[in-house]
């Protein structure tokens, strides 16, 4: 029963404390995807919980109603080969996954949902240990390069920075170089695997100007884990002035597979 108390005590304080801050992930505004992954995340949390909650207390009940009892020497009923009740216990924990399934299909469905026109694309590239980005639209590219972590003062300024307009639904097109990586952007509460000779595409609006933290979420050698960048989501006129800087920079043109390590070449997008 201490377990159920505690569990509903941190859902209950958790709802009752600053919202954006709280037990369950509430900041919906930072993608146009945000707001239906939180309601998916937060869905599947209430669902399990509620299952949880129902699992613990009738495993309680049963401890405390069927416990042994002084002279009661007998053995209680048997229910093996008890066909009605071995075919409810199949067939809700299938109808339970079943409920899941269906959420996250569609969820997913959206988030990989790469039939509209997109206003801008660009080609992100993981390699050991960096990034290269390349804004197909404008012809120029960033070349990455890994920021070591001395535990000074301003090297994450000093990062790998990819630049997203605001409010424009934005084609990635994810590749690798060398080995598995994945482009992940926390706050997007999405990520994307970066695997040799493949494409990955998926679309996303941010919505929200404001700085925000990349990273690889794939173990891929010695130093993973800086494989950092950060993202900065600006004006129109901002990014636009990005551009501009970038072309002035000699960075025009595309850094495409002939820089993979073994020169193989990336497939198209696949679905
Ligand atoms: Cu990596």
């Amino acid at each position: 029963m201490a377990a159920v108390a505690a569990g509903v005590a941190l859902v209950a304080s958790g709802c009752a404390t600053d919202v954006s801050t709280g037990f369950l992930p509430s900041d919906t505004g930072v993608t146009n995807r945000t707001g239906e992954l939180i309601a998916l995340w937060n869905g599947s949390w209430i669902a399990v919980l509620a299952v949880g909650v129902l699992v613990w207390g009738l495993l309680l009940w049963a401890i405390v109603a069927y416990r042994k009892r002084k002279d009661d020497n007998q053995l209680p009923v048997q229910l093996q080969y008890h066909v009605p009740l071995e075919l409810m216990y199949t067939v809700i924990p299938i109808v339970m996954v079943g409920v899941l399934f269906v959420f996250s299909q569609r969820t997913v469905g959206n988030v990989l949902d790469v039939s509209e026109e997109p206003d801008l694309t660009i080609e992100v590239y993981g390699k050991q240990w960096s990034w290269d980005f390349n804004y197909l639209d404008y012809d120029v590219y960033y070349s990455g390069e890994r920021v070591a972590l001395t535990g000074e003062e301003g090297v994450a300024e000093q990062l790998p920075t990819l630049y997203l307009p605001v409010d424009q639904n934005i084609q990635f097109e994810v590749k690798s170089r060398d080995v598995q990586h994945a482009f992940w952007i926390p706050a997007f509460l999405y990520k994307s695997d970066m695997i040799p000779g493949r494409t990955n595409t998926f679309q996303v609006t941010p919505t929200r100007e404001g700085v925000y933290m990349g990273k690889c979420a794939e173990m891929c050698g010695e130093f993973h884990s800086e494989m950092l960048f950060r993202v900065e989501v600006v004006s129109e006129a901002e990014f636009e002035d990005e551009m501009a800087a970038l072309r002035d920079a000699g960075n025009v043109g595309r850094l495409g597979d002939e820089l993979n390590r073994y020169g193989q070449p990336t497939e198209g997008a696949e679905g």
